[in-house]
This record gives C-alpha cells, structure tokens and sequence, in this order.
C-alpha cells in the first residue's frame, strides 16, 4: 500500500484501494500482507474500541455506498450495549447503472473488505458480520469465501482474538438473487433475514433495530474497505487528501465513450475534466454531450459542469449528487431519449411494487418514453412526462422511486427538443373533423 498519497494534489491518483490490483494474484493473504495489509487490524486490536470510533469519526470519511453520510457518526448512533446481538453488515450489491468499484474491489483484494470488516466490527462490539453479495457475481462469491478462509486458518478472524484473547468474529459471506432493491439497506436487511426484498419504513433506523431487530450497522464495500488505511496511516493522512467536507481518496469509475474507460482512484475534488484526461479522453473525433457523476440516478450534467470539484457539496450545488461515481460519458452521437428509455426500463423492472407512485409512475413513464423514442409520442406527452416523474419524487417510499424521476426530469430540461422530435401533431388535430364538410 502507498504511504506517500498525502503530497498527492487534487486532480493526480491516490492508489489505496487500487494499489495492488496489478500484482500477481493480488487477491491472496500472502499478497495483501506483503503490503502491509492486517497492520490496521493489529493496531485496532490494540487500542480501545471506543477510539476506533472516535478515529474514523475524525477522519471525516463518508459513506461510499451513495448518500454520503459520515461513517464514524453512523457506528456511534448504536446504543449502549445490552448483552444481545449487533452485526455489521457490508452493502455488496453493487447494482446501479454505471457503478462499477466494489466488485473489481472484492475481486482483486478481498482482503482489504475482510479487514475492514474485522476493525469495524470490534469498533462497534459485534462478533458476527455478513457481507451480502449480488448473486450474480458469482466469481465474487467464491473469492470472498476463499478469503474469508485464508483470513480465518490464519488466525486473523475466528476465536481467540484481541489483547486478552476474548473476541471472536465470525464472517459470512451471502449471496442475494439479483435486485437492484435490496442495495436499499432495509430491503436488504429484509432478503437477508429471508424474506422478500423491500425497505421497511425508517425510523428506526437499521442502527437502532436492523439485522433480526438487533443493532445494525450497514456500511458499502468501499466504505469499510477504507477503514485499514486510516487505522494504519492516521487521520492526517486521510483528510490531507480531498476536500475540507469530503475526505479522503475514492474510486471514480468512469465508463462510456472514452479512450481508456476503468477505475480511477483520486482524492474527492478531482473534476470531471481530469479524469477524462485520465481516461485516456474522448472517443477519437466526438466530444462530449453529457454524463453522470453518480449512474443513473443522478441528475445529468455537461459539458459546462466539467471543472466542478468531484465532492459533495460542489456537485450538488451544481444541481446533482454525487453519489456512487459512476461517471458515465456520452458522446454527441447519442440519443438522450434512447439512454432514458433504457435507464426508465430499469427502474420499472426493478420497483419492488410497494408503494403505487413508483409501481404504477414508472410503468407509465416507461410507455410514454417508448412511444418518445419510437416517434409515435403526442406533443403533449412530454409534459405528461414530468407530470407523472413530479407524481413520483418525493412521493414514494424509497429512494428508487425517486432515482427514476431523476433521469427523464434532468433529460427534459437540457434536451426537451430531443424529446420533442420524437412527438408529432396527430392527424385529426391537423385536420379537424368538421360535420359540415362531410354533410
Ligand atoms: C441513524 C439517523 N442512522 C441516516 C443512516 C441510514 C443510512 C445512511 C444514509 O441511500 C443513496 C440514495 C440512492 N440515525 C440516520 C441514520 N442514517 N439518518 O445513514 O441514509 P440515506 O437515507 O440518506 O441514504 P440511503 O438510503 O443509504 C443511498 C443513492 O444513494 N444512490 C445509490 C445507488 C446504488 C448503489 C449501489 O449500486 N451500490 O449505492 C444513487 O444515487 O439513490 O439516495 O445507512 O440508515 N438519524
Ligand atoms: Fe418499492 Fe419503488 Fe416504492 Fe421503493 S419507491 S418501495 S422500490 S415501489
């Protein structure tokens, strides 16, 4: 792992996550530990898990799962401990469009989750955590269990852990069947305990009655990832790199019609620009049209939102969030109307059918966008269109709801004549039935 990423400025890679993706079989103990990997974890076990907390609330590190909130403040909302169980649980259902860094993350060095897994859960006092896995990825399945493994016949998880020999941690890694709901924490929690996918009504929050109503923490992948990197480096050396609200190092994925489209590990505060640049720029001859700073569930931006700071508060000033950075480019040879049929498809297959705006809204939104991009629209549909997405944000009972307004919303205000080309006058408003002309 790099110790030297703290003179990085803003706008050159941080490689912390990313550092040993390249090496030869990156993905085993041996290669992890030539690393310094489990150094955080050895640390940990040294000091009191009170100050764990207290050190990744200091660090300013936010949760990488979307939502940004500080990660440190989530693990203090636990109550005091009762005698029962509490569990950590890692958000590993990696499912929005264009997010693309947990799984090349689980993939090329589980370890760093598993000793991630192993400070966060002795910070927060429990001894069985589980990382639930989109079940698609079975290749991630089968390497996180042979990590899991290595990590326990050496000792590293298991029985006979910390300074008296007292804590024990158990770890189980579980496959979900494919939802893009249960990345929703409380769908999630709901899958996991057996049932069917779909979020439960918050407050409580996970933290007070989560995992079998038990104190829960859920963090993402990348989140818990990052917490080695600060027990063994310090506070210092996170918040050296990115902004002042936004700490630290994060993996941009930058996908779509760029030369060299991958991961890019950069402080928060790169700008899109950069990591164009990075990614080798545009497609030969084509410029840019627009893009995603976080899939599709977040508003789109363009050319003249290139040089916005890549950190919270400067993209959501600019009118969208950052979330997830799934930084999606599209060139001028693309129809916006084609990529939001798409993305609207989307969300229309994967509403969990709970609440009527997003069950019956997206359903709609989707037979409107289709008669759009097959030219066969009424010029009035696309205001039926944000009056359907209006109906649906802020009215229903998760985030997906709202993530599928987002697109056709943001679509119609920087490219409403794309969606109107799709539209024509129909035949009886071009010419009006009159009685008089026929009798
Ligand atoms: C205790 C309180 N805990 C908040 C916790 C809460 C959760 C976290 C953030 O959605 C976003 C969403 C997607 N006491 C608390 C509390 N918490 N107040 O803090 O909560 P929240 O509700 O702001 O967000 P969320 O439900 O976690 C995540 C967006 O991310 N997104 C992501 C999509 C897909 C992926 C993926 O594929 N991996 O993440 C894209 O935009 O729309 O806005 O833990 O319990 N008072
Ligand atoms: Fe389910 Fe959609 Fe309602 Fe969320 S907003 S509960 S996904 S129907």
């Amino acid at each position: 792992m790099s110790t030297d990423v703290s003179a990085t400025a803003p706008g050159r890679l941080t490689p912390v996550l990313t550092d040993n993706w390249d090496a030869d079989r990156s993905w085993t103990l041996e290669s992890y530990r030539s690393t310094g990997g489990y150094e955080g974890w050895r640390k940990a076990l040294t000091m009191d898990p009170a100050d764990i907390v207290t050190l990744v609330k200091e660090s300013g590190l936010r949760g990488r799962g979307g939502a940004g909130f500080p990660t440190g403040l989530k693990w203090s909302f636990l109550p005091k401990p009762d005698g029962g169980p509490r569990y950590l649980v890692v958000n590993a259902d990696e499912s929005e469009p264009g997010t693309c860094k947990d799984v090349p993350l689980m993939l090329a060095n589980p370890h760093s989750l598993i000793e991630g897994v192993a400070i966060t859960s002795y910070a927060i006092g429990s001894v069985k955590a589980f990382i639930y896995l989109r079940g698609e990825t079975v290749h991630v399945y089968r390497r996180l269990l042979a990590a899991v493994r290595e990590a326990r016949e050496a000792g590293l998880i298991g029985t006979g852990l910390g300074p008296d020999g007292t804590y024990e941690l158990d770890v189980v890694v579980h496959a979900g069947a494919g939802a893009y709901i249960c990345g929703e924490e409380t769908a999630l929690l709901d899958s996991l305990e057996g049932r069917r996918g779909q979020p439960r009504l918050k407050p409580p929050f996970p933290a007070v009655a989560g995992l079998y109503a038990r104190p829960t923490v859920v963090n993402n992948v990348e989140s818990i990832a990052s917490v080695p990197g600060i027990l063994r480096h310090g506070t210092e050396w996170f918040t050296a790199m990115g902004t002042e609200k936004s700490t630290g190092h994060g993996i941009f994925s930058v996908s779509g019609h760029v030369r060299n489209p991958g991961q890019f590990e950069a402080p928060f505060g790169i700008t899109m620009r950069e990591l164009i640049e990075l990614a080798g720029g545009m497609r030969k001859g084509h410029r840019l049209k627009f893009w995603t700073p976080g899939g599709s569930s977040t508003p789109i931006l363009t050319e003249a939102d290139l040089d916005v700071p890549l950190d919270y508060e400067s993209v959501g000033a600019a009118g969208s969030m950052l979330a997830t950075r799934a930084l999606m480019v599209f060139d001028e040879t693309t129809s916006v109307v084609r990529v939001i049929a798409r993305w609207t498809d989307f969300y229309q297959h994967e509403s969990c059918g709970k609440c009527t705006p997003c069950r019956e809204g997206t359903y709609w939104m989707k037979q409107v966008m289709h008669r759009i991009e097959s030219g066969t629209a009424l010029p009035s549909d696309v205001d039926l269109l944000l009056d359907v997405s209006a109906n649906i944000a802020g009215r229903s009972f998760c985030a997906l709801g709202d993530a599928s307004a987002v697109p056709i919303q943001s679509g119609i205000q920087h490219f409403r004549a794309e969606f109107e080309a799709g539209t024509h006058t129909p035949a009886w408003e071009l010419f009006p039935y009159e009685a008089s002309t026929v009798f």
